[in-house]
């Protein structure tokens, strides 16, 4: 109950501090936590919310988009050269930099999509996700979204630059053999050691480039980039 209290009470106060009256582009995120997003926004006025189009991460998104009564829009209709005003998502973990890991939904890249096409990014996370690093309490990997064909070839990648044991995340019980993306993709949980920061560096802390799998966000993001077949990585920094 004090977890659930936790989400909704962030929910709701990021809806009140972040969502202008005159904002008209929202983007509504995946997972549990957004789904207080949305009851919060429902709740607003109607002559205010009927003047926004909101704008999924996918099926669970839209369908909550839609449940509540709100304008649904897509992304590619958006003007090329027009941002959203604001996207709400959740995560599953954030460091002291405030990068995340996402993907816990399996969501990771349209919300990445959406989150990079809006103005102001908005991450709704109660107090279990707080980490000083990424991987010190979500222990179930790194998210990665990857092409089926490809998925073999990356974990075997992910092996050598030090993930232990990455594993393509199975749909049991909700599904015979693996998840299956809202792109067609599979999704591999890739779990490293917890990912230094600048300040480490600043404090001599040694590594950061993979020896022994020790890693600092940016250089296993720019490393995870080029492993062929990685379409999405669950982290945004
Ligand atoms: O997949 C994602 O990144 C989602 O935002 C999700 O993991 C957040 O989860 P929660 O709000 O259900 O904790």
């Amino acid at each position: 109950a004090l977890v659930e209290s936790s989400k909704k009470a962030a929910a709701y106060q990021a809806v009140k501090d972040y969502l202008k009256p005159e904002y008209r582009h929202v983007g509504i995120g995946s997972g549990s936590t957004v789904v207080y997003v949305v009851e919060a926004i429902a709740e607003l006025d109607r002559d205010i919310t009927s003047k926004m189009a909101f704008y999924p991460t996918g099926e669970q998104s839209r369908q909550l988009i839609l449940n509540a009564g709100l304008r649904l829009s897509y992304i590619e209709d958006l003007p090329i050269d027009r941002a959203l005003d604001v996207a709400f998502d959740g995560a599953d973990e954030v460091d002291d930099d405030l990068n995340l890991i996402k993907g816990g939904g399996a969501c990771l890249m349209q919300e990445k999509i959406v989150a990079t096409s809006a103005t102001k990014f908005v991450c709704v996370a109660d107090f279990r996700k707080i980490s000083p690093r990424l991987g010190t309490n979500w222990k179930k990997g790194i998210p990665i979204e990857v092409l089926p064909m490809a998925a073999e070839r990356v974990l075997l990648e992910l092996k050598e630059i030090g993930s232990q044991e990455p594993r393509i995340r199975s749909g049991l019980p909700g599904k015979a053999g693996p998840i299956v993306t809202d792109n067609g993709m599979l999704i591999i949980d890739a779990p490293f050691p917890p990912l230094l920061l600048p300040k480490d560096k600043e404090s001599g802390v040694k590594g950061g480039n993979g020896e022994d799998g020790v890693w600092s966000v940016d250089a296993l993001a720019q490393r995870l980039i080029n492993i062929v077949g990685i379409a999405e990585i669950g982290l945004f920094h």
